[in-house]
């Protein structure tokens, strides 16, 4: 049985390399690292190369999300099964495996149409320590966790669950929350390792691919002070800050330089090994800046 053990990588595709340059650093604290290519950046959380690429091909939007296996015999196993299941896909080349600096990869979409890619080996650069963009007290939280969480679009959630069930996620419906027009917002979460989630959809129809990518700090002092640079540049925010029912870590939500939604977090509990469902977040998460696709009622 192949199955995927982290969300490893995203590239994004953006406009304005330079204010995301800024943003990634001096935000997030991100190291951005640039190899000269002229159209990309590539942001570090860690020792890997990168976990996440930026594209200055304009679309403001997720590009692809990657998704590890352990290793080749995970990566053969795994074309088994979405071949038995139907689903196609193509073994990128190697030029396409160079790009992405995996020793393999294979490319195709999710039910929503979300350009996915499954990897083994990325390049690790163990001789050069993380440098982060801006000064922190600790690291990111990646590690067997992988990069954090992104919410996706997905027209078809039952379709969605299925798919991401075959990749080896696990999950279900986790929240029932009840909406000013009397529907009821029934959000999906699913996890691959620890992290209690790597993988989101059903808060209804996106403009965008992906609402949000959420990541994590060790230290609550770097999110604390991530909140501070946030309010001092007026950068929107769409969330304040909270703590979730699910996995119960403190984030806010704020919006990036492609104008949808990076959550900044700390303190997330592990998935627990039954599913549970909530009503409400524990505290805060207040709606602020609206039109951010999340101007859902949490509390
Ligand atoms: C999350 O990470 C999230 O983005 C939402 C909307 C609800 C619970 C956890
Ligand atoms: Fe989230």
């Amino acid at each position: 049985m192949s199955v995927v053990t982290e969300l490893g990588y995203l590239g994004l595709s953006v406009s304005d390399l330079a204010a995301w340059r800024a943003y990634a650093a001096e935000v997030a604290g991100m190291e951005v690292v640039d190899e000269g290519e002229g159209d990309r950046l590539y942001l570090r959380m860690d020792l890997w190369h990168h976990r996440i690429v930026l594209h200055a091909d304009g679309s403001d939007d997720l590009a692809y999300m990657g998704w590890r296996v352990a290793g080749p015999q995970e990566f053969a196993a795994m074309q088994e099964k979405l071949s038995a299941a139907g689903i196609p896909f193509t073994v990128g080349t190697e030029a396409e495996a160079r790009e992405r600096r995996v020793l393999g990869l294979l490319k195709l979409a999710d039910p929503g149409g979300n350009p996915t890619e499954i990897f083994f080996g990325p390049q690790v650069d163990t001789h050069k320590p993380f440098h982060p963009g801006r000064p922190m007290f600790g690291k990111f939280l990646t590690g067997s966790q992988g990069i954090g969480h992104c919410i996706l679009r997905q027209d078809d959630v039952e379709a969605a669950a299925r798919f991401y069930e075959l990749l080896g996620l696990r999950g279900s419906v986790e929240y029932h929350l009840h909406l000013p027009n009397g529907m009821v917002a029934q959000p999906y979460f699913m996890h691959c390792n620890e992290r209690q989630h790597s993988v989101a959809f059903g808060l209804g129809p996106m403009e965008k691919r992906i609402n949000h990518l959420m990541f994590e700090y060790t230290d609550l002092d770097d999110l604390g002070m991530a909140h501070d640079v946030v309010r001092a540049k007026k950068i929107d925010v769409a969330l304040q800050l909270g703590k979730h029912a699910n996995d119960q870590a403190l984030t806010f939500y704020c919006a990036n330089p492609s104008g949808w939604l990076w959550e900044f977090g700390w303190g997330a509990r592990q998935a627990p090994s039954q599913q549970e469902y909530y009503t409400r977040d524990i505290f805060g998460h207040g709606n602020e800046a609206a039109g951010y696709g999340m101007d859902i009622p949490l509390l």
